[in-house]
């Protein structure tokens, strides 16, 4: 095992001009005693598939992230050419500058700068020409004064090239031996260096929700050098929920604590969402399970103030997701300023956006509670516009209506034009239907004829969501929870 002195980095750069304490419960205990551990790493991941973020937005995440008391970037987007298709590749001049700046804005604000490089899918583990240009790729980082690196495996199918099958008894034997060669290679350069490795089993979905039973993690374990971190995603890629227990049993198999690759707030998957609102479904309690909590968050730079803002709180052993939820909008409300006017969106409006786009498995409780009184209304055959309860609902479905409306033209005069553009789509697609929906309504009032067709004349019927994607999704016998059946 190597002693790798970690940098003096590590620990969080102290938390400025917002309330963490009332919010930490006993922060000693979060972490087992350790609060902040030196070498528990939090912060964000630029991992995800899509439109990397600009070389200004990454400066500004250094200061979301060192703001919301966490300690580490984590520079992994995937369509990098240079991190994963075209990963033998040194960086040129302009990037290798950029690399510097990064590690410049990093070290000037406490923070690890990581960068990712992913050889997962061409390398050829026995290939000593492609460990050579791993470390052709590893020298040139140290020279930028990168000291932290992650070598990401995932997201490709466990089968190994033909000359691998002759070396290496199994994939994850040939990624273990390329991983420790790497770790060998920079410890034997630097003093100082943190490497994480993604394995290609990074949930437990991946195991067969066998994760005891997974002879591929099992290999981890044993042979991956122990002062290698692990990421982890979960029971899922996109976890409802991470507990302790699982931890405790993945920690047993790959034989240390896992860094959690937290995609939560990751939207690269589906181009209609967007996540604005608290982190769920995971106790502090896991903190002490774990050596880092990364997340992964949304492709919209500037939709990922809230959710840098509670995955700091939460890393820093905050309890209560509503009371994180409120300290972090009211952290963001001073981006919301209009131009011209100079006012911010009233705290009301911000909340209303990210309850709208809050959170993967449910939306904000104010827009719950609205669609509960949508679809009691949808119920209703012949509604009886009289009755007080059928015209509570409607009063309410539309000033809902109106309010969403009222902050989609509101936020067409943010000064902050990246923020507008950040919500835009999303916002446009809330304000058409719940425009629809109550239009929908108001005629269902009118008792039209039964069968009759809903004569609105604004709407481009299958306006849109049409083409191929579209039609491949009405092939499939998908039920209203998305999950698939046998068709007949
Ligand atoms: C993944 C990818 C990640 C992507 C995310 C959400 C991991 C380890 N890898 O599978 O790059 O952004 O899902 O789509 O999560």
């Amino acid at each position: 095992m190597h002693q790798l002195p970690l940098p003096a980095s590590a620990s969080p750069p102290g938390l400025s001009g917002w309330s963490l304490d009332v919010l930490l419960d006993q922060p000693d205990k979060a972490r087992g005693g350790s609060l902040p551990a030196s070498s528990f790493l939090s912060g964000v991941i630029e991992g995800f598939y899509g439109r990397a973020w600009t070389h200004r937005q990454r400066i500004e995440m250094l200061d979301w992230i060192a703001q919301a008391g966490m300690n580490t970037f984590v520079y992994g987007p995937k369509d990098d050419i240079k991190i994963r298709a075209r990963w033998r590749e040194t960086y040129n001049a302009a990037e290798a500058a950029e690399i510097q700046e990064l590690v410049d804005a990093a070290r000037v604000r406490k923070l690890n700068f990581m960068v990712a490089i992913a050889p997962c899918l061409d390398v050829v583990y026995s290939d000593a020409s492609d460990l050579e240009a791993l470390k052709r790729r590893l020298d040139q980082l140290l020279e930028l004064g990168v000291t932290h690196f992650a070598l990401l495996f995932d997201d490709i199918p466990s089968t190994m090239m033909p000359a691998d099958e002759k070396v290496f008894p199994s994939f994850a034997a040939a990624q273990c031996f390329f991983a420790n060669a790497a770790l060998d290679y920079l410890a034997s350069k630097a003093p100082a260096v943190r490497m994480l490795f993604c394995p290609t089993e990074y949930c437990g979905a991946f195991t067969g929700r066998d994760v005891a039973g997974s002879a591929y993690l099992k290999t981890i374990g044993a042979e991956l050098d122990p002062a290698i971190g692990v990421f982890w995603t979960g029971p899922d890629i996109v976890s409802s929920s991470i507990d302790a227990d699982g931890l405790r049993e993945l920690a047993q198999v790959i034989r240390r604590k896992p860094v959690i690759w937290e995609n939560f707030y990751a939207n690269d998957y589906d181009i209609r969402r967007v996540y604005a609102g608290p982190l769920g479904g995971r106790d502090t309690e896991i903190l002490g399970l774990v050596d880092g909590f990364i997340t992964n968050p949304n492709n919209e730079f500037e939709a990922n103030f809230v959710p840098v803002r509670a995955t700091g709180l939460f890393a820093n052993g905050a309890q209560g997701e509503e009371a994180a939820f409120a300290l972090a909008l009211e952290a963001w409300q001073p981006r919301f300023k209009l131009a011209f006017i100079g006012e911010t969106l009233s705290p009301k409006e911000v909340r209303l956006l990210a309850e709208l786009f809050y959170q993967p498995f449910k939306c904000g409780p104010e827009v719950e509670d609205l669609l509960v009184t949508a679809r009691w209304l949808l119920k209703q055959d012949r509604p009886n516009v009289r009755d007080p309860e059928w015209q509570a609902g409607h009063d309410a479905l539309v000033e809902f209506r109106d309010r969403i409306r009222d902050l989609f033209h509101r936020m067409t005069e943010l000064e902050n034009r990246d923020l507008f553009y950040a919500f835009h789509p999303y916002l446009w697609e809330a304000r058409e239907e719940v425009t629809h929906l109550v239009t929908y309504l108001d005629w269902l009032a009118g008792d039209p004829a039964p069968g009759a067709e809903f004569p609105h004349r604004d709407r481009i019927y299958n306006f849109y969501r049409q083409g191929f994607t579209v039609a491949v999704q009405e092939l499939l016998p998908r039920d209203a929870n998305g999950r698939y059946r046998h068709g007949r």
